[in-house]
């Protein structure tokens, strides 16, 4: 296939580096500790790392506040630590990608420092300032992501600096086209260090235009988009992923196809939100509807059959644990994490896992608020509670939905902390580490790790894998999540049971016939048959030719 790029047949594998492993005992992850743990994602077989933010930052948002684009924060090693990464993983065919926040910086980069003193330098129109309204309040009522108001009021210069996060973390200003030059020359740096690509923070808010009150998709995103390819990315072989929470289907081929000169895909999150609740948000949970979240699904692959590309992916540290979030992290745990690994990775597109995802790690059970360490957590805990929320019922939401869920440390053994640290971990360790963890997950041939290894085997090996088109098949049924890939001749038919009692399946005529298992989470099966019982949780796929 002459438009075949190495990233439509690879399985990517995102790294949190402060949870992922500590080498020195100082209880945060760090650079040394991902090359120690790089036997482990050559042997899942991934093709490339999604590498969180490992750059010098003060950490309010744990990376995503960046205050030195071209080094490495401490607590995570050396600009020569991270060469040797980028090599010793090179070595092993795993290309690094690293995480451009450049929607904001930390409050305490070179430049904002500067920006805030005087409005004559720079580096001042490097972010976006506005007057005080006439009461001396700020420009407007816009209120952060993460609690409080957008505008940070700045004695010295007598302004309002806009901030879309924490007051840590001041946007941007990407009209100022000496900003999107330091911003593309940064780029090319770490390109030129040898990196594969880029997931891209919050891109979509770029071009944004305060004063009108747009944020998301901006008047002038996809022109920065296309320029920054232009001036960066064009004849490059590496991979841009852009972070969307705004993106959808009538406007995603804007970022990633073809002929747009932008991104090659972008994260979209419809079928997140089907999980959350409409009003009142990611904190109160909802029951879950099977149907609306394949329907979102679907319709991306749809959208991406023929241009674009479609990322794919359940969980990422910004989200609960698939396992616990959707399925079943209890008595069918094991079951579970490997139908929710059968239903994404067999689509089309370029599924991402989340450290810990392939051995069927689970949410954190926190009691207490003063266990969790997210500024999205505590900032909205204490808006809740001042709100009148009763503190147990927003803990129980904080369990289900919080960022920290999916942030505890990686479990590699049942050694104390899992294995993660020899001292004191930033955040605890799961309790259930001792029981699940790597090494005891990898020595069972029926283990969640073996059955991500075969799915990332099969889309290297099987064409219709890559390039097959998607047909949704039951769309409509609440317990069942089935479809078909279809090349040619060939098709290869998916089905799962996504609830944790036996289902019978009833399969249109069309599709039944006998095949090739190519992977099963129960016993094999090699044919497709008019009618089926499925066990809990119960994921297969079979090649028809
Ligand atoms: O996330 C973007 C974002 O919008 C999230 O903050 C999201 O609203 C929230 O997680 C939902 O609970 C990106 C990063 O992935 C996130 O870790 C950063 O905190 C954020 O940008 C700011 O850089
Ligand atoms: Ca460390």
């Amino acid at each position: 296939r002459q438009d075949e790029k190495w990233w439509h047949r690879a399985t990517a594998y995102q790294v949190y580096p402060r949870s992922f492993a500590d080498s020195n005992g100082d209880g945060v992850g760090d650079i040394p500790g991902i090359v120690s743990k790089l036997g482990h994602l050559s042997d899942l077989g991934i093709g490339f790392i999604w590498l969180s933010p490992v750059f010098t930052s003060p950490m309010v948002d744990n990376g995503y506040d960046i205050s030195d684009y071209r080094d490495i924060a401490s607590e995570f090693g050396t600009l020569a630590d991270m060469d040797h990464l980028i090599a010793e993983a090179r070595a092993r065919d795993i290309g690094i990608v690293m995480d451009l926040v450049v929607n904001h910086s930390s409050s305490l980069h070179e430049w904002f420092k500067a920006a805030r003193v005087t409005r004559d330098c720079r580096e001042h129109d490097y972010y976006i300032w506005r007057d005080p309204a006439p009461d001396g309040g700020p420009p407007d009522a816009a209120s952060a992501a993460f609690g409080g108001p957008a505008w940070t009021y700045v004695e010295e210069v007598g302004q309002y600096y806009y901030h879309h996060f924490s007051p840590a973390q001041p946007d941007l200003n990407w009209q100022n086209p000496a900003l999107r030059e330091e911003i593309y020359d940064m780029m090319r740096w770490w390109l030129d260090r040898g990196i594969a690509g880029f997931r891209m923070d919050v891109i979509s808010l770029i071009g944004k235009d305060v004063d009108a009150g747009l944020y998301e998709e901006g008047p002038d995103l996809h022109k920065f988009l296309q320029e920054m390819h232009r001036e960066v990315l064009d004849g490059r072989d590496i991979v841009t992923i852009g972070e969307s929470w705004s993106v959808s289907p009538e406007t995603g081929l804007l970022y990633c196809g073809r002929d747009r000169g932008e991104l090659d895909m972008v994260f979209e999150f419809s079928h997140i939100r089907e999980g959350w609740h409409p009003e009142r948000g990611k904190f109160a949970p909802k029951p879950f509807d099977l149907r609306g979240f394949k329907r979102a699904l679907f319709d991306w692959q749809d959208l991406t059959e023929s241009d674009g590309w479609h990322a794919l992916f359940l969980s990422n540290h910004d989200l609960p644990r698939q396992v616990s979030f959707y399925a079943d992290d209890g008595a069918h745990r094991v079951a579970a994490a490997k139908m929710l690994a059968t239903v994404l990775h067999l689509l089309r597109g370029t599924p991402f896992i989340y450290q810990g995802e392939e051995i069927g790690m689970t949410n954190a059970r926190f009691e207490r608020i003063d266990q969790y360490r997210d500024l999205e957590t505590l900032n909205h805990f204490e808006e809740q509670i001042a709100l009148g929320v009763d503190p147990a019922e927003f803990i129980a939401g904080a369990n289900r939905n919080s960022r920290d869920n999916a942030r505890t440390p990686m479990q590699w053994s049942d050694g104390a902390h899992g294995g993660f640290t020899s001292g004191t971990p930033w955040l605890e360790a799961n309790a259930n580490a001792p029981i699940i963890n790597v090494e005891g997950d990898k020595a069972d041939p029926g283990g969640i790790f073996s059955h991500y290894r075969k799915l990332i085997a099969l889309r290297r090996e099987h064409d219709i894998v890559t390039h097959g088109r998607t047909e949704p098949l039951l769309p409509d049924d609440p317990a069942i999540f089935a479809y078909r890939r279809v090349q040619e001749e060939t098709c290869a038919v998916v089905i799962a049971n996504f609830t944790g009692e036996p289902c019978d399946v009833c399969m249109p005529e069309a599709v039944c016939g006998a095949g090739d298992a190519l992977i099963a989470s129960h016993e094999p099966r090699a044919a497709i048959e008019p009618m089926m019982t499925l066990a809990p949780y119960e994921s297969f796929a079979v090649l028809i030719r």
